[in-house]
């Protein structure tokens, strides 16, 4: 057994070749043999002279889809809401978030480290604020109070379960927020699964963010890289923000391939995701000791209770790990599990019996 080089508490890929079911996250899907081949073939050149043409018409695909001025490739969802957090804010703000965000909970702290803000978290229901809960925590404008500088959203969410934003209750919040002076920014790092679930166009469901992140990395299967998209004046200082953290990425053009095909292409194949995901989650349902309502699985995440079972989730993780199915916990009570497009049916059924097995002895 090699030693471990996990971060610690997640589970590690075991050096087995038996065929391993992933359920991590979306983001540890290969690129597909046709991405493969344009990384090969990519045109590139310097994108930090904004000169690598095969970056320059995926920012531009990506305004255009997101119906909007700009975008920039930037190399994870982290420097993506990072950027924005601090193009939106002064230091010496508050970030009004849900509580479980990923900005909040595993993004190191660097909004406080780089933008000078700190988070005022707020509880919602499957991680979805209301205008009315939002409304309520923005800082009265007294001396004595750190102002509120940004409301910031993500949509799916994450940590809840993968769950998504009516388009109408996001659409009140960036209306409150925009009447208080407050600009709105949205980590939609899985925004395809959010329009997918809703049937809408991602242009629609964006329209009143000021700034929207998004991730080719996750679903749409791309090996890295995520957009960051607003109007023409904020994309152009996250450019100046982005080489500031070292995010200037010369030739990315070969990256850039790979993602104007997960960008074109991948966000047809998500439905699938998403049934596999419920499927799991009605499986799941059924296993004495775990909790969860397969209702509210509407996307490609499913977080699940499996405190009735006397196992924490660190110890399900390990023993599903040593039969070859690897899922992380979020806490000892609370695992996740991620459908992407590197595990099909049969490989979730395998998943699903492997639990039930464990949980029945
Ligand atoms: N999420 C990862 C982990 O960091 C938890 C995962 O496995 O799901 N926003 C959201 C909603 C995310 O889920 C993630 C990554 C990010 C931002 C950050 O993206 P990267 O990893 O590209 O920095």
């Amino acid at each position: 057994m090699k030693a471990s080089s996990a971060p610690q508490g997640l589970v590690e890929a075991p050096e087995k070749t038996a065929p391993v079911v992933d359920l991590r996250s979306d983001t540890v899907t290969r690129p597909t043999p046709e991405m493969r081949r344009a990384m090969a073939e990519a045109e590139v050149g310097d994108d930090v002279y904004g000169e690598d043409p095969t970056i320059n018409r995926l920012e531009q695909r990506a305004a255009a889809i997101f119906g909007r001025e700009a975008a920039i490739f930037v190399p994870s969802g982290t420097m993506g809401n990072q950027i924005a957090i601090r193009l939106h804010t002064h230091h010496g703000q508050e970030v009004i978030c849900e509580e479980r965000a990923h900005i909040f909970n595993y993004e190191m702290a660097t909004m406080a480290a780089f933008s000078g803000c700190v988070a005022r978290p707020i509880y919602g229901e499957d991680g979805v604020l209301t205008w009315a809960e939002v409304k309520k925590r923005i800082a009265p404008k007294i001396y004595y109070r750190a102002p509120t500088g940004l409301v910031e959203l993500e949509s799916t969410h994450n940590m809840a379960g993968g769950t998504v934003y009516p388009p109408e209750v996001a659409e009140e919040i960036c209306d409150g927020a925009h009447n208080a002076g407050l600009p709105v920014h949205l980590d939609g790092a899985r925004i395809f699964n959010a329009a997918v679930a809703l049937g809408k166009p991602v242009a629609e469901i964006t329209r009143k963010f000021d700034s929207v992140m998004f991730c080719l990395s996750k679903g749409l299967g791309a090996p890295v890289g995520s957009l960051l998209v607003g109007n023409r004046e904020f994309v152009d200082r996250a450019r100046t923000c982005r080489k500031m953290l070292g995010g200037g990425m010369r030739q990315a053009g070969i990256l850039a391939a790979a993602g104007m095909i997960a960008l074109e292409k991948m966000p047809a194949r998500l439905a699938e995701d998403h049934a596999n995901a419920r499927f799991l989650a009605d499986g799941l349902a059924r296993v004495p000791g775990i909790k969860l309502d397969p209702g509210r699985v509407r996307t490609n995440i499913v977080v699940f209770d499996l405190s009735g079972t006397g196992m924490t989730s660190a110890e399900l993780s390990r023993r599903l790990a040593e039969r070859n199915v690897l899922m992380n916990g979020i806490n000892p009570e609370l695992m996740r599990l991620v459908t992407h497009m590197d595990v099909d049916r049969a490989a979730c059924a395998r998943a699903l019996e492997t639990i039930q097995e464990i949980c029945a002895k």
